[in-house]
């Protein structure tokens, strides 16, 4: 089974090699183990696939801050749900994919043979096609840096993860609060492409996206976007896209709420009204205080967040520290970001630390003498379309409440599309608090 591996491999840097192979024979998927990546008996080759250093430890965390997710001992909603990127250790603006969130419903990734896997387009089309992995690897490719946010980042949603809200308790991280961001560079077939060669009928307006796990995962896009900048990647960082990440295809639809970006790609439907998926149309839309809900929002608001300093770390003194930050946004490109250092009474523009790139994670950094008073840090950014991050209460009147520490309490599941202000309070012993403001 693992003697395929060494091709694809070659095919991947022969390019053009294998590209007149015919694609192998159709088997069926049931009763079928699939190899284990380090074959057993052979021990782990750590020059044949590197290692970071024995002195590096920054993880991934899970439900209530725990580490060890794959541990079978915890419950399983531990183990492959709301799995938070360490963004305090971060450089640059890619994620690496070990560390890169996750945010799966159906908890467990399905394991899938590249072989056995095909990717249908069919509904309002002329030619209904279907593609192996191989054939879209044919096809001409694309490579871009974008985020992957899930629209419950930055909220109170973390209360159901982490005891306490973490968005308004002092010991908040920018891990545990919003770590359900990470971006990384996708490499993949435009949609636009394979939507075109499909060819797409009249009075198609929307497409349906379906994973390949056991629950089923379909998100309603309309057809604009897919025509637009939609990507079906296979590629991630440089190698495939990782299992937790929907090997070995999935949509990658920038600027949008996380949930548009369908793991274990293995259908799309072009049809003329959007389904009302079980996610979609359950978790996803926010409620509001008046009952009502808010509906389709896609597109993810321009935020920023200081990284360092951030909660729970501690300043070694008084003197020069520069504060470093991301900034992004689903509108495009990030112009501006501002930071204040007096609790946002001034604000001083950030340096922008490139390279800039659309709907991406943008790195910002400010140099900073601390005094040694108390202080609250915060940062605020702009992006392409003008757009500047809204305070806590801004956010508020949009929604139409009054948003006090309580409301995150009382109501942790109310807000998504959280986009305010993050401030972290610098204490005189130099340690560093989040702040509900
Ligand atoms: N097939 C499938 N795709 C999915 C999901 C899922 O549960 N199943 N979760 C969605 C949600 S809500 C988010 S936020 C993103 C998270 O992507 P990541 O796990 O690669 O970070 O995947 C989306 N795509
Ligand atoms: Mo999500």
């Amino acid at each position: 089974m693992n003697s395929k591996k060494p091709g694809r491999r070659r095919f991947l840097k022969e390019g053009a090699a294998l590209a007149g192979l015919a694609v192998g024979a159709i088997r069926s998927a049931s009763g079928q183990t699939l190899a284990p990546e380090t074959p057993a008996g052979k021990p782990k080759d750590t020059l044949a696939y590197g290692e970071r250093s024995q002195f590096v430890n920054s993880l991934r965390i899970g439900t209530n801050g725990r580490y060890g997710m794959d541990n079978p001992e915890l419950p399983r909603a531990s183990r492959d749900y709301g799995i938070r990127t360490p963004l305090q250790d971060s450089v640059g603006i890619i994620t690496p994919s070990s560390l890169h969130f996750i945010v799966s419903h159906g908890y467990d990734s399905p394991n899938i043979d590249p072989r056995q896997h095909r990717l249908l387009i069919h509904g309002l089309v002329d030619r209904p096609l279907s593609f192996t992995l191989e054939e879209l690897e044919r096809l001409p490719s694309v490579s871009r840096i974008h985020f992957v946010e899930c629209a419950g980042n930055s909220t109170a949603s973390g209360a159901v993860f982490v005891p306490g809200a973490a968005r308004v308790a002092p010991t908040g991280t920018v891990q545990q609060v919003h770590g359900l961001t990470s971006c990384s560079e996708w490499t993949g077939v435009l949609l636009s492409l394979l939507l075109r060669e499909a060819g797409v009928k009249n009075g198609a307006t929307w497409i349906i996206a379906e994973g390949a796990e056991q629950g089923m995962h379909i998100k309603s896009i309309p057809l604009e976007k897919a025509l637009d900048d939609v990507l079906v990647a296979y590629g991630m960082n440089g190698e495939p896209v990782r299992p937790q990440q929907g090997y070995p295809l999935r949509l990658l639809v920038p600027g949008w709420e996380g949930i548009n970006n369908v793991k274990w790609l293995r259908r799309i439907k072009v049809v003329d009204q959007p389904y009302m998926g079980m996610r979609e149309s359950t978790r996803y839309p926010s409620l509001r205080v008046d009952g009502k809900a808010r509906w389709f929002q896609f597109e993810m608001g321009p935020k920023s967040v200081i990284l360092r300093p951030s909660g729970g770390q501690k300043l070694s003194g008084p003197g020069f520290h520069q504060i470093t930050g991301l900034a992004w946004s689903g509108g495009g490109m990030i112009r501006r970001v501002e930071v204040s250092t007096d609790g946002g009474r001034t604000w001083k523009d950030a340096a922008i630390q490139g390279p800039v790139h659309s709907k991406a994670h943008t790195r910002f950094r400010l140099d900073w003498n601390w005094n040694g008073e108390e202080t609250v840090l915060q940062s605020r950014c702009t992006d392409e379309r003008n757009e500047v991050q809204p305070t806590v209460a801004e956010v508020g009147k949009i929604y139409g409440v009054n948003l006090t520490a309580d409301f995150f309490k009382e109501r942790p599941d109310t807000l998504i599309h959280f986009n305010a202000i993050q401030s972290w309070r610098v204490n005189r012993d130099g340690s560093v608090q989040n702040v509900f403001a």
